[in-house]
């Protein structure tokens, strides 16, 4: 089993790491010691090659569809980390010789990756090894990588190739015409190549420098140019115990870069620039651009940390794992582009983004870094053109979200055909694309979290209020009259479980959409207050009293699910009618999904089985709907019957858990959110970390454990810490003003570290906060 624990000392809650190499897994190394800075993400593929190796280099925003019967994808780019090491004329290949002492561990704190071992190779010898690896967090557009080998048992002919390979694809879809290669000066190595349908011009530039026991022996170096491919090649003589060493630092941009917008010269700007980019960074050199880096993080961690004090120390480790990579899948000031359900740490879900975004990972950016959060929901706005096409398309009015979205005005990209039928052998059709719609609820519910939380008019002026009310307009559209029920209802959806397909008034979604139209009258009356220019150009384009006319008259007879005799809301029509099965083995299987072994979509979907939360994260969004005794009736007889086969699942349900004082099943969730990407179950995360699993690890410790909770314009504060846990201490920042929250079993401190007084709810009581004033009790 792997280990991840590596830290000692001060380091213990630091360092994430594995103790051994299995080429038959390479995928999670790979992906949860990905590194990156919300720009580019460099999956942690190793330098050498392997089978079974994706090497990922994925950019922001650069979608390209390879064929028109595909959707857009974040394209796979020319690998910058690939090194071949020949000694003593063998390859060094971790597979082919004995190595011993490895390691590779990433250090959170800094965002370093290193990876140390001992290779015995053909000739009978030991060399150490030494690889280490950076993202810049400053300089977006640049990596680095050092690589050191010295010879322990005799002297070593070492021969290096190491260069830009543009022999990638996306699991066989190449994106990239063969592009433009050049070297300069014998020294910067750039490949210019354009994706195949969007266009996108991508420059990667690469230098190298090559000591020997610090003497530099760059000079010795064989320039080659190959079909989609070039690199230097150069061939050494170290003696026993001397150290030869290969610094190569990188540079990417491209023609989709956020200081080229509007310029018809983008693709001309970025291949200039990125050479430019390189040379700044080859005058600093490998080591100040770590410091530089390492310093950025430092920054960050100063206002980003989660810390507790547990009876398992991987609980800390999990929290930081969590938050390097909330850092390091989102581009905090580009309103262009979203946040992947995979980051940008490996090609699952092709970068598209989902409700992932707002429901499991904006509230993490809204509490500690608001401006990131605005940032995300202006993609939304920025959407709203595809929105609007995609109800146009469909026969209703207003903002219809995509499921899944990408380049801001590709609009719905869901894939249509997925995995194999198990009994009909043929491919499944993939329908959340058109009938998954409670997205569309879900983004005006995280505008509103967002204005609750920031009191950002400027924003809700310019686009909140705008999204609200036409994805208001849109349910206002989408409703039909029942007859039988006397009231509007909303058929055919797929609710948050996507088990049950093609559903009537799924609660999650009907309720949301009800929330939604009640946020649109809300805002409504907010602007004819303001009345202000914002007022005018809304009601000019909504038309206030039709829209409200319209609204008030659906949300009066909108179907709204009640408990039954039981006080179980029904997660869809005819929901109790279906079948209750043993599900026993396929909760305790340590793989997700292994129902679809034994059932096809169609049985699955007459039985009482869950893949997620559906009816649950409705309660916890809406909570103030719902008693506490309804809430834990629903938490007991659906979670029995949920198989937790989404990683979207186990964080939801330890938020409720903690809410129903039930703190030990809540912690042995958090648990379950650990093992999704750090589990021992090996294959999790080959396609990319779970984004939104990460959201939810910080949500289960400060929504979970530090009870936090936006309920409309009021922040409520109420720890209740598991028994492995002595304290708990994190940031928020509420209304411009940053507390700090330091939660201990029988004890709660509040610091307001702002200018100006708060008023908050903290276990229950109101309690305001002057400036720099503490709550302590
Ligand atoms: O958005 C989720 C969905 O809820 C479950 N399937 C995976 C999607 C992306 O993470």
């Amino acid at each position: 089993m792997m280990r991840y624990d590596f830290g000692v000392g001060e380091k213990r809650d630091w360092l994430v790491g594995e103790d051994r190499f299995d080429d038959a897994h390479q995928g999670k190394g790979e992906a949860i010691f990905c590194q990156g800075n919300g720009y580019l993400g460099q999956r942690a593929a190793l330098e050498e090659s392997y089978a079974g190796q994706t090497r990922d280099l994925l950019v922001t925003g650069t979608f390209d569809r390879f064929d028109a019967g595909e959707v857009t994808e974040l394209p796979n780019l020319p690998d910058l980390t690939n090194l071949q090491l020949h000694i003593n004329g063998q390859r060094f290949a971790m597979a082919d010789g004995n190595t011993e002492n490895y390691r590779r561990v990433m250090d959170l704190q800094t965002g370093g990756l290193c990876r140390e071992l001992i290779w015995t190779g053909r000739d009978g010898l030991r060399y150490q090894l030494r690889f280490e690896r950076f993202v810049s967090m400053t300089r977006e557009h640049v990596l680095g990588l050092r690589a050191s080998i010295t010879p322990l048992d005799g002297d070593a002919a070492v021969r290096a190739e190491s260069g830009i390979d543009g022999r990638v694809t996306n699991t066989g879809a190449a994106h990239f015409h063969e592009g433009e290669k050049r070297i300069f000066d014998m020294r910067i190595l750039r490949m210019i190549s354009k994706t195949v349908q969007s266009e996108v011009t991508c420059c990667l530039s690469a230098a190298h420098r090559y000591t020997l026991n610090g003497a530099d022996v760059s000079g010795r170096m064989l320039p080659i140019i190959d079909r989609r491919y070039m690199a230097m090649r150069g061939d050494f003589s170290v003696k026993q115990g001397q150290t030869l060493t290969i610094e190569k630092l990188c540079s990417v941009t491209t023609s989709r870069d956020q200081g080229y917008i509007g310029l018809a010269d983008a693709a001309e700007l970025a291949a200039q620039d990125g050479p430019e980019q390189l040379k700044a960074a080859l005058a600093l050199g490998y080591d100040a651009l770590f410091e530089e880096s390492a310093a950025a993080w430092r920054r960050i961690w100063d206002q980003a940390d989660v810390r507790v004090a547990s009876d398992h120390p991987f609980d800390q480790l999990l929290l930081r794992f969590a938050l390097y990579h909330l850092n390091i899948m989102v581009k905090k000031d580009d309103s262009r582009v979203g946040i992947g359900a995979k980051g940008l740490t490996g090609e699952g879900y092709k970068g598209h983004s989902f409700w992932d975004t707002e429901i499991f990972i904006l509230p993490y950016f809204v509490l500690t870094q608001p401006d990131t959060a605005r940032t995300l929901l202006e993609y939304r706005y920025q959407g709203l053109p595809g929105a609007r096409r995609k109800a146009w398309e469909n026969g209703f009015e207003g903002a219809m979200y995509p499921w899944e979205a990408a380049w801001v005005d590709d609009g719905e990209v869901t894939p249509l055909w997925g995995a194999a039928d198990v009994v009909t052998g043929k491919q499944i059709p993939i329908l959340t694309g058109m009938i998954e719609q409670h997205i569309t609820a879900d983004v005006a519910f995280a505008v509103r979290l967002y204005q609750a939380v920031t009191g950002d008019m400027d924003f809700m002026r310019r686009c909140g209020y705008e999204i609200i009310l036409d994805t208001a307009r849109f349910w206002a559209s989408r409703v039909t009259w029942d007859e039988g029920k006397n009231a509007y209802v909303i058929c055919d959806v797929i609710g948050p479980d996507e088990y049950k397909e093609h559903v009537d008034n799924n609660a999650y979604t009907n309720y949301m959409a009800d929330h939604n139209l009640r946020l649109a009258l809300e805002a409504m009356d907010d602007l004819r207050k303001a009345n202000d220019e914002a007022c005018r150009r809304l009601d000019a384009q909504f038309d206030f009293s039709a829209l409200r006319k319209k609204i008030l008259n659906v949300r009066s007879k909108l179907y709204l699910p009640r408990p039954d005799e039981n006080g179980i809301v029904a997660q869809f029509d005819g929901y109790m009618d279906l079948q209750h099965i043993d599900l026993t083995p396929y909760k305790q299987a340590s793989v997700v999904g292994t129902i679809y072994n034994d059932y096809n979509n169609e049985q699955i979907s007459s039985f009482q089985v869950h893949k997620q939360a559906d009816t649950l994260v409705l309660m916890l969004l809406l909570e103030d709907l719902f008693d506490g005794d309804t809430k834990r009736k629903n938490y007991e007889f659906y979670e029995s019957r949920t198989l937790h086969d989404s990683s979207l699942s186990k964080s939801t349900h330890c938020v409720l858990a903690a809410d129903l004082n039930l703190t030990d099943t809540a912690y042995r969730f958090f648990e379950g959110c650990g093992g999704i990407d750090l589990g021992p179950n090996m294959g999790t995360s080959d396609m990319g970390v779970h984004t939104a699993s990460m959201g939810g690890i910080w949500q289960c410790a400060v929504y979970g454990f530090g009870g936090v909770r936006v309920v409309g314009d009021q922040l409520h504060i109420a720890p209740r810490l598991p028994d492995a846990w002595q304290t708990l201490e994190f940031q928020l920042i509420w209304q411009g003003r940053k507390l700090r929250v330091t939660a201990a079993r029988d004890k709660t401190r509040i610091l307001n570290l702002g200018s100006k007084e708060v008023q908050i709810i903290v276990s229950g009581a109101h309690v305001v906060l002057p400036a720099g004033g503490v709550y302590d009790r």
